[in-house]
Protein backbone atom coordinates (compact mmCIF):
# COMPACT_ATOMS: atom_id res chain seq x y z
CA UNK A 1 0.00 0.00 0.00
CA UNK A 2 1.53 3.50 -1.12
CA UNK A 3 1.20 6.21 1.21
CA UNK A 4 1.72 8.74 -0.73
CA UNK A 5 3.31 9.63 -4.75
CA UNK A 6 6.34 12.00 -4.70
CA UNK A 7 5.80 14.22 -7.42
CA UNK A 8 9.89 14.93 -8.68
CA UNK A 9 10.02 17.57 -11.80
CA UNK A 10 12.63 17.90 -14.01
CA UNK A 11 14.19 20.87 -12.55
CA UNK A 12 14.27 19.85 -9.09
CA UNK A 13 16.77 16.78 -9.01
CA UNK A 14 18.28 17.74 -6.06
CA UNK A 15 18.73 14.58 -3.81
CA UNK A 16 17.58 17.09 -0.51
CA UNK A 17 14.75 18.77 -2.43
CA UNK A 18 12.20 18.98 0.07
CA UNK A 19 9.40 16.59 -0.98
CA UNK A 20 12.23 13.50 -0.67
CA UNK A 21 13.33 15.15 3.00
CA UNK A 22 9.43 14.57 4.06
CA UNK A 23 9.18 11.32 2.50
CA UNK A 24 9.66 7.72 3.27
CA UNK A 25 11.37 5.02 1.12
CA UNK A 26 9.28 1.92 2.86
CA UNK A 27 6.18 3.62 2.69
CA UNK A 28 6.44 6.53 -0.46
CA UNK A 29 7.17 6.14 -4.31
CA UNK A 30 8.63 8.40 -6.09
CA UNK A 31 6.81 9.38 -9.45
CA UNK A 32 8.94 11.32 -12.42
CA UNK A 33 7.51 11.49 -16.19
CA UNK A 34 9.16 12.50 -19.43
CA UNK A 35 6.26 14.13 -20.82
CA UNK A 36 6.45 16.18 -24.83
CA UNK A 37 4.00 18.62 -23.31
CA UNK A 38 6.83 20.17 -21.18
CA UNK A 39 9.13 20.28 -24.33
CA UNK A 40 7.01 21.77 -26.51
CA UNK A 41 4.71 24.50 -24.31
CA UNK A 42 7.30 26.64 -25.94
CA UNK A 43 9.98 25.15 -28.54
CA UNK A 44 12.71 23.97 -26.03
CA UNK A 45 16.02 23.54 -27.74
CA UNK A 46 17.22 19.73 -28.32
CA UNK A 47 19.99 20.44 -25.96
CA UNK A 48 18.36 21.44 -23.12
CA UNK A 49 15.52 18.63 -24.13
CA UNK A 50 18.67 16.19 -23.62
CA UNK A 51 19.93 17.89 -20.47
CA UNK A 52 16.63 17.56 -18.64
CA UNK A 53 15.83 14.10 -19.65
CA UNK A 54 19.31 12.40 -19.32
CA UNK A 55 19.48 14.30 -15.88
CA UNK A 56 16.20 12.73 -15.12
CA UNK A 57 16.94 9.15 -15.61
CA UNK A 58 20.55 9.69 -14.16
CA UNK A 59 18.58 10.62 -10.88
CA UNK A 60 15.76 8.07 -11.12
CA UNK A 61 18.63 5.62 -11.18
CA UNK A 62 20.56 6.94 -7.96
CA UNK A 63 17.28 7.51 -6.19
CA UNK A 64 16.88 3.90 -7.05
CA UNK A 65 20.55 2.77 -5.59
CA UNK A 66 19.56 4.32 -2.35
CA UNK A 67 16.51 2.40 -1.64
CA UNK A 68 13.49 4.38 -3.37
CA UNK A 69 10.56 3.18 -5.29
CA UNK A 70 10.85 4.77 -8.84
CA UNK A 71 7.72 5.01 -10.94
CA UNK A 72 9.74 6.33 -14.12
CA UNK A 73 7.89 7.29 -17.87
CA UNK A 74 9.73 7.56 -20.41
CA UNK A 75 8.76 9.74 -23.57
CA UNK A 76 8.40 6.77 -25.52
CA UNK A 77 6.28 4.50 -23.52
CA UNK A 78 3.36 3.80 -25.66
CA UNK A 79 0.89 4.54 -22.88
CA UNK A 80 2.53 7.71 -21.86
CA UNK A 81 -0.72 10.85 -21.88
CA UNK A 82 2.65 13.40 -22.49
CA UNK A 83 1.28 15.49 -19.83
CA UNK A 84 2.38 15.95 -16.17
CA UNK A 85 -0.95 15.92 -14.61
CA UNK A 86 -2.42 13.32 -17.02
CA UNK A 87 0.54 10.96 -16.25
CA UNK A 88 -0.18 11.90 -12.39
CA UNK A 89 -3.44 10.87 -12.16
CA UNK A 90 -2.65 7.80 -14.69
CA UNK A 91 -0.43 6.70 -11.98
CA UNK A 92 -2.17 8.02 -8.71
CA UNK A 93 -5.28 5.67 -10.01
CA UNK A 94 -2.73 2.62 -10.95
CA UNK A 95 -1.71 2.60 -7.07
CA UNK A 96 -5.19 3.44 -6.09
CA UNK A 97 -3.31 6.81 -3.93
CA UNK A 98 -4.40 10.08 -3.33
CA UNK A 99 -2.22 11.83 -1.90
CA UNK A 100 0.28 13.66 -3.49
CA UNK A 101 3.51 15.66 -2.30
CA UNK A 102 6.03 17.81 -4.33
CA UNK A 103 8.31 20.57 -4.13
CA UNK A 104 6.41 23.60 -5.42
CA UNK A 105 6.89 24.07 -8.90
CA UNK A 106 9.29 27.03 -9.99
CA UNK A 107 6.91 28.03 -12.51
CA UNK A 108 3.36 29.61 -12.31
CA UNK A 109 1.93 27.49 -14.97
CA UNK A 110 2.99 23.98 -13.53
CA UNK A 111 1.64 25.12 -9.93
CA UNK A 112 -1.99 26.06 -11.44
CA UNK A 113 -1.86 22.42 -12.85
CA UNK A 114 -0.62 20.97 -9.52
CA UNK A 115 -3.29 22.90 -7.65
CA UNK A 116 -6.11 22.13 -10.33
CA UNK A 117 -5.21 18.11 -9.95
CA UNK A 118 -8.22 16.06 -8.41
CA UNK A 119 -6.44 15.01 -5.60
CA UNK A 120 -4.79 15.34 -2.21
CA UNK A 121 -2.19 18.10 -3.46
CA UNK A 122 0.66 19.26 -0.70
CA UNK A 123 3.26 21.85 -1.92
CA UNK A 124 6.11 22.13 0.15
CA UNK A 125 8.02 25.60 0.03
CA UNK A 126 11.02 25.17 -2.10
CA UNK A 127 13.78 25.93 0.05
CA UNK A 128 16.99 25.08 -2.39
CA UNK A 129 16.70 29.54 -2.21
CA UNK A 130 18.53 31.57 0.30
CA UNK A 131 15.49 33.81 0.50
CA UNK A 132 11.75 32.21 1.19
CA UNK A 133 9.06 34.26 -0.48
CA UNK A 134 8.23 35.81 2.54
CA UNK A 135 11.83 36.99 3.50
CA UNK A 136 11.75 38.57 -0.29
CA UNK A 137 8.12 40.02 0.08
CA UNK A 138 9.21 41.29 3.66
CA UNK A 139 11.59 43.30 1.97
CA UNK A 140 10.05 44.64 -0.82
CA UNK A 141 7.16 45.76 1.15
CA UNK A 142 6.42 49.03 1.32
CA UNK A 143 9.29 49.84 -0.91
CA UNK A 144 8.70 52.58 -3.59
CA UNK A 145 12.12 51.02 -6.35
CA UNK A 146 12.41 47.48 -5.35
CA UNK A 147 16.60 47.74 -6.52
CA UNK A 148 18.70 44.61 -6.32
CA UNK A 149 21.64 46.30 -4.24
CA UNK A 150 19.58 46.73 -2.04
CA UNK A 151 18.20 43.81 -0.97
CA UNK A 152 21.54 41.91 -2.10
CA UNK A 153 22.63 44.07 0.62
CA UNK A 154 20.30 42.28 3.06
CA UNK A 155 21.38 38.74 1.56
CA UNK A 156 24.91 39.37 2.29
CA UNK A 157 24.35 40.51 6.20
CA UNK A 158 21.74 37.31 6.75
CA UNK A 159 23.91 35.03 5.23
CA UNK A 160 27.40 36.69 6.16
CA UNK A 161 29.24 35.88 2.75
CA UNK A 162 32.14 38.31 2.49
CA UNK A 163 31.07 40.16 5.74
CA UNK A 164 33.54 40.83 8.78
CA UNK A 165 32.11 42.30 11.84
CA UNK A 166 29.31 43.14 10.52
CA UNK A 167 30.74 45.50 7.66
CA UNK A 168 31.73 44.16 3.75
CA UNK A 169 34.77 42.19 2.85
CA UNK A 170 37.23 44.72 1.75
CA UNK A 171 35.27 47.92 2.82
CA UNK A 172 32.87 47.71 -0.36
CA UNK A 173 29.53 46.20 -1.15
CA UNK A 174 30.35 45.85 -5.09
CA UNK A 175 33.02 45.88 -6.89
CA UNK A 176 31.44 45.86 -10.59
CA UNK A 177 33.85 49.27 -11.64
CA UNK A 178 36.68 46.93 -11.70
CA UNK A 179 34.56 44.35 -13.32
CA UNK A 180 34.54 46.45 -17.00
CA UNK A 181 37.25 45.34 -18.87
CA UNK A 182 37.51 45.11 -22.65
CA UNK A 183 38.08 41.72 -24.05
CA UNK A 184 41.38 39.98 -23.12
CA UNK A 185 44.15 39.23 -26.47
CA UNK A 186 44.60 36.28 -25.27
CA UNK A 187 42.08 33.54 -22.93
CA UNK A 188 43.92 31.07 -20.93
CA UNK A 189 40.61 29.04 -19.67
CA UNK A 190 39.96 26.28 -21.98
CA UNK A 191 35.69 26.69 -21.10
CA UNK A 192 33.80 24.40 -19.30
CA UNK A 193 34.72 20.32 -19.27
CA UNK A 194 33.53 18.86 -22.60
CA UNK A 195 31.44 15.97 -20.77
CA UNK A 196 31.13 12.76 -23.14
CA UNK A 197 27.52 11.18 -23.10
CA UNK A 198 27.26 8.41 -21.37
CA UNK A 199 25.01 5.34 -22.95
CA UNK A 200 21.72 6.83 -20.98
CA UNK A 201 22.57 10.24 -22.34
CA UNK A 202 23.16 8.85 -26.11
CA UNK A 203 19.59 6.52 -25.92
CA UNK A 204 17.74 10.34 -24.91
CA UNK A 205 19.99 12.00 -28.06
CA UNK A 206 18.52 9.40 -30.02
CA UNK A 207 15.05 9.82 -28.44
CA UNK A 208 15.52 13.99 -28.45
CA UNK A 209 16.48 13.73 -32.53
CA UNK A 210 14.10 11.90 -33.23
CA UNK A 211 11.06 13.66 -31.62
CA UNK A 212 12.21 17.00 -32.27
CA UNK A 213 14.29 17.51 -34.46
CA UNK A 214 12.09 20.97 -35.62
CA UNK A 215 13.31 22.60 -33.06
CA UNK A 216 15.90 25.64 -33.46
CA UNK A 217 19.49 24.14 -31.75
CA UNK A 218 21.66 21.37 -33.19
CA UNK A 219 22.54 18.17 -30.81
CA UNK A 220 26.06 16.92 -32.60
CA UNK A 221 27.83 18.29 -29.64
CA UNK A 222 25.90 17.72 -26.43
CA UNK A 223 28.65 18.19 -23.95
CA UNK A 224 26.33 18.80 -20.21
CA UNK A 225 27.21 17.53 -17.00
CA UNK A 226 23.85 15.23 -16.60
CA UNK A 227 24.68 13.83 -13.14
CA UNK A 228 25.38 15.64 -9.57
CA UNK A 229 29.28 14.14 -9.82
CA UNK A 230 29.80 15.74 -12.96
CA UNK A 231 28.22 19.38 -12.34
CA UNK A 232 30.70 19.10 -8.88
CA UNK A 233 33.86 18.43 -11.22
CA UNK A 234 32.11 21.47 -13.69
CA UNK A 235 32.05 23.59 -9.81
CA UNK A 236 35.34 22.25 -9.13
CA UNK A 237 36.91 23.20 -12.65
CA UNK A 238 35.50 26.89 -12.86
CA UNK A 239 36.52 27.64 -9.36
CA UNK A 240 40.56 26.50 -9.98
CA UNK A 241 40.65 28.14 -13.46
CA UNK A 242 38.12 30.28 -14.25
CA UNK A 243 37.01 32.26 -11.05
CA UNK A 244 39.99 34.02 -10.48
CA UNK A 245 39.23 36.69 -13.37
CA UNK A 246 35.52 36.23 -13.56
CA UNK A 247 34.92 39.67 -12.59
CA UNK A 248 37.69 41.04 -14.84
CA UNK A 249 36.38 39.72 -17.99
CA UNK A 250 32.29 39.64 -16.77
CA UNK A 251 31.15 41.88 -19.34
CA UNK A 252 33.56 40.99 -22.40
CA UNK A 253 32.51 39.00 -26.00
CA UNK A 254 34.75 37.34 -27.95
CA UNK A 255 33.96 35.99 -31.41
CA UNK A 256 35.60 32.61 -31.22
CA UNK A 257 35.82 32.29 -27.74
CA UNK A 258 32.24 31.47 -26.65
CA UNK A 259 32.58 31.19 -22.50
CA UNK A 260 35.40 33.68 -21.33
CA UNK A 261 35.72 32.92 -17.42
CA UNK A 262 32.02 32.57 -17.18
CA UNK A 263 30.99 29.37 -15.40
CA UNK A 264 28.37 28.01 -17.06
CA UNK A 265 26.52 26.31 -13.76
CA UNK A 266 23.50 27.93 -14.68
CA UNK A 267 21.87 25.25 -16.03
CA UNK A 268 22.94 22.81 -12.91
CA UNK A 269 22.12 25.23 -10.65
CA UNK A 270 18.53 25.48 -11.86
CA UNK A 271 17.83 22.25 -12.25
CA UNK A 272 19.44 21.08 -8.91
CA UNK A 273 22.08 19.21 -9.75
CA UNK A 274 24.07 21.64 -7.57
CA UNK A 275 22.92 24.17 -4.85
CA UNK A 276 23.30 27.84 -5.21
CA UNK A 277 24.81 27.63 -1.27
CA UNK A 278 27.42 24.84 -2.31
CA UNK A 279 28.68 27.04 -5.34
CA UNK A 280 28.68 30.55 -3.22
CA UNK A 281 30.62 28.56 -0.62
CA UNK A 282 33.02 27.36 -3.27
CA UNK A 283 33.69 31.07 -4.37
CA UNK A 284 33.98 32.55 -0.91
CA UNK A 285 36.68 29.57 0.23
CA UNK A 286 38.79 30.49 -3.17
CA UNK A 287 38.63 34.12 -1.62
CA UNK A 288 39.91 33.04 1.78
CA UNK A 289 42.83 31.02 0.28
CA UNK A 290 43.63 33.75 -1.41
CA UNK A 291 43.24 32.31 -4.82
CA UNK A 292 40.89 34.52 -6.56
CA UNK A 293 40.58 38.52 -5.60
CA UNK A 294 37.90 40.00 -4.18
CA UNK A 295 36.69 41.33 -7.65
CA UNK A 296 36.33 38.12 -9.02
CA UNK A 297 34.31 36.47 -6.13
CA UNK A 298 32.28 39.38 -5.14
CA UNK A 299 31.30 39.94 -8.43
CA UNK A 300 30.55 35.75 -8.88
CA UNK A 301 28.70 35.56 -5.30
CA UNK A 302 27.07 38.80 -6.54
CA UNK A 303 25.09 37.08 -9.41
CA UNK A 304 23.82 34.44 -7.64
CA UNK A 305 23.33 35.75 -4.06
CA UNK A 306 21.89 39.13 -5.47
CA UNK A 307 20.40 38.75 -8.97
CA UNK A 308 19.23 35.21 -9.26
CA UNK A 309 17.63 35.30 -5.53
CA UNK A 310 16.14 38.85 -6.63
CA UNK A 311 15.34 37.70 -9.73
CA UNK A 312 13.08 35.07 -8.35
CA UNK A 313 11.65 36.83 -5.66
CA UNK A 314 10.12 39.53 -8.31
CA UNK A 315 8.65 36.81 -10.26
CA UNK A 316 6.49 35.21 -7.77
CA UNK A 317 5.70 39.20 -5.79
CA UNK A 318 4.71 40.02 -9.46
CA UNK A 319 2.22 36.88 -10.41
CA UNK A 320 1.57 35.04 -13.55
CA UNK A 321 0.31 38.31 -15.71
CA UNK A 322 3.88 39.64 -15.38
CA UNK A 323 5.00 37.64 -18.51
CA UNK A 324 2.22 39.58 -20.38
CA UNK A 325 3.73 43.03 -19.49
CA UNK A 326 4.50 45.69 -22.46
CA UNK A 327 5.12 48.89 -20.65
CA UNK A 328 6.87 50.45 -24.08
CA UNK A 329 3.70 48.96 -26.30
CA UNK A 330 6.76 47.31 -28.83
CA UNK A 331 4.39 44.98 -31.06
CA UNK A 332 6.66 44.30 -33.85
CA UNK A 333 7.53 40.30 -34.50
CA UNK A 334 10.93 38.49 -33.76
CA UNK A 335 13.06 38.99 -36.60
CA UNK A 336 14.12 35.81 -38.83
CA UNK A 337 18.52 36.43 -37.34
CA UNK A 338 16.70 35.05 -34.04
CA UNK A 339 15.90 31.64 -35.53
CA UNK A 340 19.71 31.77 -37.59
CA UNK A 341 18.36 33.65 -40.61
CA UNK A 342 20.98 35.70 -42.73
CA UNK A 343 22.03 39.15 -40.92
CA UNK A 344 25.46 41.07 -42.19
CA UNK A 345 25.38 42.05 -38.29
CA UNK A 346 28.00 39.99 -36.76
CA UNK A 347 27.34 39.95 -33.27
CA UNK A 348 23.85 39.14 -34.02
CA UNK A 349 24.98 36.41 -36.12
CA UNK A 350 27.92 35.01 -33.64
CA UNK A 351 25.22 34.93 -30.50
CA UNK A 352 22.92 33.35 -32.26
CA UNK A 353 25.15 30.66 -34.36
CA UNK A 354 26.55 30.30 -30.18
CA UNK A 355 22.69 29.64 -29.07
CA UNK A 356 21.95 27.21 -31.76
CA UNK A 357 24.98 25.22 -30.97
CA UNK A 358 25.34 25.36 -27.53
CA UNK A 359 22.26 26.35 -26.08
CA UNK A 360 24.46 28.80 -24.04
CA UNK A 361 25.08 32.47 -24.85
CA UNK A 362 26.44 34.67 -21.60
CA UNK A 363 25.08 37.44 -19.88
CA UNK A 364 26.28 40.56 -21.88
CA UNK A 365 25.41 38.56 -25.17
CA UNK A 366 22.02 37.67 -23.80
CA UNK A 367 21.40 41.57 -22.41
CA UNK A 368 23.41 43.90 -24.96
CA UNK A 369 23.67 42.01 -28.23
CA UNK A 370 20.19 40.24 -28.95
CA UNK A 371 18.53 41.56 -25.88
CA UNK A 372 19.57 45.11 -27.09
CA UNK A 373 18.50 44.33 -30.58
CA UNK A 374 14.81 42.70 -29.54
CA UNK A 375 14.82 46.40 -27.51
CA UNK A 376 15.55 48.91 -30.15
CA UNK A 377 13.99 47.42 -32.76
CA UNK A 378 10.40 47.19 -30.99
CA UNK A 379 9.72 43.76 -30.96
CA UNK A 380 6.75 42.22 -29.18
CA UNK A 381 8.54 41.25 -25.58
CA UNK A 382 6.21 38.37 -25.17
CA UNK A 383 8.04 36.71 -28.44
CA UNK A 384 11.28 37.95 -27.09
CA UNK A 385 10.74 35.94 -23.62
CA UNK A 386 9.54 32.99 -25.62
CA UNK A 387 12.44 32.60 -27.76
CA UNK A 388 15.02 33.26 -24.32
CA UNK A 389 12.60 30.27 -22.66
CA UNK A 390 12.97 27.78 -25.47
CA UNK A 391 16.69 28.05 -26.73
CA UNK A 392 18.54 28.59 -23.69
CA UNK A 393 19.59 25.53 -21.38
CA UNK A 394 19.36 26.85 -18.44
CA UNK A 395 15.57 29.23 -18.75
CA UNK A 396 13.33 28.39 -16.82
CA UNK A 397 10.19 30.75 -16.77
CA UNK A 398 10.86 32.37 -12.35
CA UNK A 399 14.41 33.19 -13.66
CA UNK A 400 14.36 34.10 -17.35
CA UNK A 401 10.86 36.45 -17.71
CA UNK A 402 12.58 38.94 -15.10
CA UNK A 403 15.99 39.02 -16.89
CA UNK A 404 13.61 39.21 -20.63
CA UNK A 405 10.74 41.10 -19.36
CA UNK A 406 12.23 43.27 -16.89
CA UNK A 407 15.68 43.84 -17.22
CA UNK A 408 16.60 43.71 -20.96
CA UNK A 409 13.01 44.53 -22.57
CA UNK A 410 11.99 47.16 -19.84
CA UNK A 411 8.16 45.76 -20.40
CA UNK A 412 7.97 46.00 -16.76
CA UNK A 413 7.99 50.13 -17.07
CA UNK A 414 11.00 49.58 -14.14
CA UNK A 415 10.26 46.78 -11.72
CA UNK A 416 13.34 45.00 -12.22
CA UNK A 417 15.83 48.02 -13.83
CA UNK A 418 15.83 51.83 -13.31
CA UNK A 419 16.77 52.13 -17.01
CA UNK A 420 16.26 50.87 -20.12
CA UNK A 421 19.53 48.62 -21.28
CA UNK A 422 20.15 50.22 -24.74
CA UNK A 423 23.44 50.81 -26.61
CA UNK A 424 24.90 51.85 -29.71
CA UNK A 425 27.24 50.17 -31.70
CA UNK A 426 30.18 51.94 -29.19
CA UNK A 427 29.49 49.85 -26.65
CA UNK A 428 29.65 46.46 -28.26
CA UNK A 429 32.67 47.66 -30.16
CA UNK A 430 34.53 48.55 -26.56
CA UNK A 431 33.89 45.12 -25.17
CA UNK A 432 34.16 42.86 -28.15
CA UNK A 433 35.90 42.39 -30.85
CA UNK A 434 33.01 41.32 -33.30
CA UNK A 435 32.93 44.91 -34.90
CA UNK A 436 36.74 44.11 -36.51
CA UNK A 437 35.15 41.74 -38.91
CA UNK A 438 31.49 42.88 -39.35
CA UNK A 439 30.27 44.09 -42.57
CA UNK A 440 28.70 47.13 -41.08
CA UNK A 441 30.82 50.12 -39.68
CA UNK A 442 30.59 50.62 -36.22
CA UNK A 443 31.96 54.19 -36.66
CA UNK A 444 29.40 55.00 -39.30
CA UNK A 445 26.08 57.43 -37.67
CA UNK A 446 24.51 57.11 -40.50
CA UNK A 447 23.83 55.90 -43.93
CA UNK A 448 23.34 52.80 -45.66
CA UNK A 449 26.68 50.84 -44.15
CA UNK A 450 26.33 52.38 -40.06
CA UNK A 451 25.88 49.84 -37.64
CA UNK A 452 22.00 49.40 -37.27
CA UNK A 453 22.57 49.74 -33.02
CA UNK A 454 23.70 53.38 -33.68
CA UNK A 455 20.59 54.27 -36.13
CA UNK A 456 18.44 51.91 -33.68
CA UNK A 457 19.67 53.86 -30.07
CA UNK A 458 18.46 57.05 -31.28
CA UNK A 459 15.34 56.30 -32.93
CA UNK A 460 14.68 53.97 -29.69
CA UNK A 461 15.03 57.63 -27.46
CA UNK A 462 13.12 59.60 -29.49
CA UNK A 463 10.24 56.91 -29.98
CA UNK A 464 10.03 56.90 -26.13
CA UNK A 465 11.00 60.61 -25.44
CA UNK A 466 7.89 61.18 -23.46
CA UNK A 467 8.79 58.10 -21.26
CA UNK A 468 12.72 58.22 -20.63
CA UNK A 469 13.84 61.95 -20.73
CA UNK A 470 13.22 63.03 -17.15
CA UNK A 471 15.29 59.67 -16.12
CA UNK A 472 17.93 61.47 -14.57
CA UNK A 473 20.04 58.24 -15.71
CA UNK A 474 19.28 59.27 -19.41
CA UNK A 475 18.63 63.13 -19.37
CA UNK A 476 22.38 63.31 -20.80
CA UNK A 477 21.44 61.28 -24.09
CA UNK A 478 18.49 63.36 -24.72
CA UNK A 479 20.91 66.48 -24.21
CA UNK A 480 23.79 65.10 -26.43
CA UNK A 481 21.04 64.17 -29.14
CA UNK A 482 19.47 68.28 -29.26
CA UNK A 483 22.63 69.35 -29.76
CA UNK A 484 23.45 67.55 -32.80
CA UNK A 485 23.07 69.47 -36.55
CA UNK A 486 19.49 68.98 -37.18
CA UNK A 487 19.75 67.74 -40.66
CA UNK A 488 21.59 64.94 -39.49
CA UNK A 489 19.34 63.44 -36.68
CA UNK A 490 16.85 63.92 -39.53
CA UNK A 491 18.48 61.63 -41.70
CA UNK A 492 19.73 59.18 -38.78
CA UNK A 493 16.16 58.81 -37.83
CA UNK A 494 14.90 58.45 -41.58
CA UNK A 495 17.46 55.84 -41.57
CA UNK A 496 16.33 53.88 -38.74
CA UNK A 497 12.71 54.06 -40.06
CA UNK A 498 14.01 52.80 -43.73
CA UNK A 499 15.73 50.23 -41.40
CA UNK A 500 13.18 48.90 -39.81
CA UNK A 501 10.82 48.76 -42.66
CA UNK A 502 13.31 46.36 -44.48
CA UNK A 503 14.37 44.37 -41.61
CA UNK A 504 11.98 43.91 -38.66
CA UNK A 505 8.86 44.56 -40.96
CA UNK A 506 5.46 44.64 -38.57
CA UNK A 507 3.22 41.65 -39.16
CA UNK A 508 0.69 43.36 -41.26
CA UNK A 509 3.25 44.45 -44.10
P1 LIG B 1 28.07 33.31 -14.89
O1 LIG B 1 28.36 34.56 -15.61
O2 LIG B 1 29.18 32.39 -14.61
O3 LIG B 1 27.35 33.73 -13.51
C1 LIG B 1 27.30 32.87 -12.39
C2 LIG B 1 25.90 32.51 -12.00
O4 LIG B 1 25.19 33.64 -11.56
C3 LIG B 1 25.05 31.91 -13.11
O5 LIG B 1 25.31 30.54 -13.25
C4 LIG B 1 23.64 32.20 -12.62
O6 LIG B 1 23.18 31.20 -11.75
C5 LIG B 1 23.80 33.50 -11.85
N1 LIG B 1 23.37 34.67 -12.62
C6 LIG B 1 24.16 35.52 -13.31
N2 LIG B 1 23.43 36.54 -13.81
C7 LIG B 1 22.15 36.30 -13.45
C8 LIG B 1 20.93 36.98 -13.67
N3 LIG B 1 20.86 38.12 -14.35
N4 LIG B 1 19.81 36.43 -13.16
C9 LIG B 1 19.85 35.28 -12.47
N5 LIG B 1 20.98 34.60 -12.22
C10 LIG B 1 22.11 35.12 -12.70
N6 LIG B 1 19.79 33.04 -16.28
C11 LIG B 1 19.25 31.83 -16.02
O7 LIG B 1 19.73 31.12 -15.14
N7 LIG B 1 18.18 31.37 -16.73
C12 LIG B 1 17.62 32.12 -17.71
O8 LIG B 1 16.65 31.70 -18.34
C13 LIG B 1 18.18 33.40 -18.02
N8 LIG B 1 17.66 34.16 -19.01
C14 LIG B 1 18.21 35.38 -19.28
C15 LIG B 1 17.62 36.18 -20.27
C16 LIG B 1 18.14 37.43 -20.55
C17 LIG B 1 17.50 38.29 -21.60
C18 LIG B 1 19.26 37.90 -19.82
C19 LIG B 1 19.82 39.26 -20.10
C20 LIG B 1 19.83 37.12 -18.84
C21 LIG B 1 19.31 35.87 -18.54
N9 LIG B 1 19.86 35.05 -17.52
C22 LIG B 1 19.29 33.83 -17.26
C23 LIG B 1 20.94 35.55 -16.66
C24 LIG B 1 22.36 35.19 -17.14
O9 LIG B 1 22.52 35.60 -18.47
C25 LIG B 1 22.67 33.72 -16.97
O10 LIG B 1 22.40 33.32 -15.65
C26 LIG B 1 24.13 33.42 -17.26
O11 LIG B 1 24.46 33.87 -18.55
C27 LIG B 1 24.39 31.94 -17.12
O12 LIG B 1 25.69 31.62 -17.55
P2 LIG B 1 26.84 31.26 -16.51
O13 LIG B 1 26.39 30.14 -15.64
O14 LIG B 1 28.08 31.06 -17.30
O15 LIG B 1 26.87 32.56 -15.65
C1 LIG C 1 11.76 21.81 -19.18
C2 LIG C 1 11.29 20.42 -18.97
C3 LIG C 1 11.25 19.52 -20.04
C4 LIG C 1 11.76 19.87 -21.39
N1 LIG C 1 10.78 18.28 -19.87
C5 LIG C 1 10.34 17.88 -18.66
C6 LIG C 1 9.79 16.58 -18.46
O1 LIG C 1 9.69 15.78 -19.39
N2 LIG C 1 9.38 16.25 -17.22
C7 LIG C 1 9.46 17.10 -16.18
O2 LIG C 1 9.08 16.73 -15.06
N3 LIG C 1 9.95 18.34 -16.35
C8 LIG C 1 10.39 18.75 -17.55
N4 LIG C 1 10.86 20.01 -17.73
C9 LIG C 1 10.91 20.90 -16.58
C10 LIG C 1 9.53 21.47 -16.24
O3 LIG C 1 9.04 22.19 -17.36
C11 LIG C 1 9.75 22.34 -15.03
O4 LIG C 1 9.59 21.59 -13.87
C12 LIG C 1 8.87 23.55 -15.02
O5 LIG C 1 9.25 24.37 -16.08
C13 LIG C 1 9.00 24.38 -13.79
O6 LIG C 1 8.00 24.17 -12.93
FE1 LIG D 1 27.35 44.46 -34.18
FE2 LIG D 1 27.38 46.94 -35.17
FE3 LIG D 1 29.64 45.84 -34.32
FE4 LIG D 1 28.46 44.92 -36.53
S1 LIG D 1 29.33 46.96 -36.23
S2 LIG D 1 29.33 43.69 -34.89
S3 LIG D 1 26.30 45.18 -36.03
S4 LIG D 1 27.85 46.34 -33.09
Amino acid sequence: MVRQIIVTLGDQLSPDNPALRAADPSQDIVFMAEVGGEATYVRHHPQKITLILSAMRHFAQELRENGWTVHYTTLDDPENHQSLGAEIIKIAAQHKCTKITLTEPSEWRVIDDMIALPLDVTLLPDDRFFASHGVFETWAEGRKALRMEYFYREMRKSTGYLMEDGKPTGGQWNYDHDNRKAAPKDVTHPGPIPFTPDQITRDVIALVQARFDTHFGTLQHFEYAVTRADALRALDHFIAHALPRFGDYQDAMLRDNRYLYHSVLSPYINIGLLSPKEVCDAAEQAFKDGHAPINAVEGFIRQILGWREFMRGIYFLKGSDYVQSNYLGHDRPLPDVYWGGDSKMLCMTKAVEQTRETAYAHHIQRLMVTGNYALLTGVDPHQVHEWYLGVYADAFEWVEAPNTIGMSQFADGGVVGSKPYVSSGAYINRMSDYCKSCAYKVTAKKGADACPFNLLYWHFLMRHRDRFANNPRMAQMYRTWDRMDPDHRATVLADADAYLEAEVPRADH
